[in-house]
């Protein structure tokens, strides 16, 4: 379909939606105290140890990393961590990164045998002079780092993996809203100070080698202490074509809610790429004032926030309705 179409279709569609009227459901009133936020239903066992962390004098750094980590380290979550979901050759690769208020940041890309990529991705922020390392490289670094080189696929996933590799008959599968869930922190504690991060097994069945937006900052993951931080999940290449994450923080600068933005940037891409209907992108977003928002292409995208003391699941809003 030619771009032209697809504008006219989307604009038919946010009416149809409600798409326009729809800013009205993230969370517009300032809010005192830590808020943390993040994607899908785990984010919600993310968010409760993210919290204790800050509650027990951790910084907002701490928390999202250490929020994060407890999905990592569980083996029967099959997108993050140990027990993701292997590449096509039956490897499985790690993408994370993590970022906070100085605008500092740190990632890991092609990551084998760590449980833990984004504190890997933390020490590449703290201990050395760069910000990516990748693959051979990546690991090397974790080991001398003191983390424990592990088997990272569990049998389950080995099976599933045998079964699907069947059944695509060497197609690649695009993220939907069957395979996906990477897990995205955006943190803001009782100062008004922001971090986060991201951290994932990819895209399932992805060429060996191949990286997704989720390590790479300004797409997965971007936090400008003077405005706010964003995170995505889904089909990583749609959210590096449009460099999602910075762009929905920038949109938050030029005044727009966490809410608002999160939109914009979801019909962006939905107008930018060929295939939108077939693809799940989401993003989340917080402000400096604690407000939120999120938003996805298809309906089944929801998020955790943790807010004035609450933790609650969020359904999203979606341009696509089942
Ligand atoms: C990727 N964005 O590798 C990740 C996968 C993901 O929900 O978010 N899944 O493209």
């Amino acid at each position: 379909m030619n771009s032209r179409r697809r504008f006219l279709t989307l604009s038919a569609l946010g009416s149809a939606t409600g798409f326009s009227a729809l800013s009205a459901f993230g969370q517009k009133k300032p809010v005192d105290g830590p808020v943390i936020l993040s994607t899908w239903n785990m984010g919600l066992r993310a968010n409760d140890r993210a919290y204790e962390v800050l509650q027990s004098g951790g910084s907002v750094l701490d928390c999202v990393e250490k929020g994060v980590n407890i999905i990592e380290s569980d083996p029967n979550v099959g997108t993050v961590g140990i027990g993701g979901f292997p590449d096509i050759d039956g490897n499985v690769t790690l993408d994370a990164c993590i970022m906070d208020q100085n605008q500092s940041c740190g990632s890991v890309a092609f990551l084998q045998h760590i449980v833990n990529p984004v504190s890997v991705a933390r020490k590449v922020m703290e201990n050395t002079k760069h910000v990516m390392l990748v693959g051979e490289g990546a690991l090397k670094f974790a080991l001398e780092q003191g983390f424990k080189r592990e088997m990272l696929l569990t049998e389950k996933r080995l099976a599933a993996w045998k079964n699907r590799k069947k059944e695509l008959d060497g197609q690649i599968p695009e993220i939907n809203v069957e395979n996906h869930d990477t897990i995205g922190m955006v943190a803001r504690d009782a100062d008004g100070n922001l971090s986060g991060c991201c951290t994932t097994s990819g895209a399932g069945m992805k060429l060996h080698g191949r990286v997704g937006d989720s390590p790479i900052i300004g797409a997965g993951l971007y936090v400008d202490n003077d405005v706010g931080a964003a995170t995505a999940t889904g089909w990583g290449e749609a959210v590096i074509e449009n460099a999602g994450s910075a762009m929905v923080v920038e949109l938050m600068r030029h005044g727009r809610s966490p809410q608002e933005a999160c939109e914009e940037i979801v019909k962006r891409i939905a107008n930018k790429f060929e295939r939108w209907k077939d693809i799940q992108v989401g993003f989340i977003a917080l402000n400096k004032a604690g407000e939120t928002g999120g938003f996805a292409i298809q309906e089944g995208f929801t998020y955790a926030r943790h807010s004035g003391g609450q933790n609650e699941a969020i359904k999203s809003k979606s341009l696509l309705r089942k």
